[in-house]
């Protein structure tokens, strides 16, 4: 997709503090963080969101969500967890339409969410 930003980021056209890259996915710093470990996990597919995925996109979904919990865990979550969030469309909070996970950790975050 040529307008999206988060394909701009994997072809290099927009920095990134990059933390993990496959063939598959790409796993950057959020730009905004909200606690001390904010990274966003992304497939290398425009997929525009999670209710854009159908059973054949299994395999991939639950890679990404393997490669978040291992990446979270090389950055220091380990011990106290993390949280893993994918937010769908309006409602949802998404504001940039390209799958992503988003693992927040090294604070403790409320629950449930505004
Ligand atoms: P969401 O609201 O779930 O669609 O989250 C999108 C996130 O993407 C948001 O936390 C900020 C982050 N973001 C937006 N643009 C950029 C960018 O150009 N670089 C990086 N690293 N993150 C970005």
């Amino acid at each position: 997709m040529d307008d999206c930003i988060f394909c701009k980021i994997i072809k290099g056209e927009i920095p990134s503090k990059k933390i993990y890259e496959d063939d598959e996915f790409l796993a950057f710093h959020d730009i905004t963080p909200q606690a001390p470990v904010h990274f966003l996990v992304i497939p290398k597919r425009h997929i525009k969101n999670i209710m854009e995925t159908e059973s054949a996109d299994s395999g991939l979904l639950g890679r990404l969500l393997v490669k978040a919990q291992e990446l979270a865990q090389a950055q220091g979550c380990s011990e106290k967890g993390a949280r893993f969030v994918i937010n769908c469309k309006a409602h949802g909070g998404q504001t940039v339409d390209h799958l992503h996970c988003h693992v927040l950790g090294g604070r403790t975050l409320h629950w449930p969410p505004g």
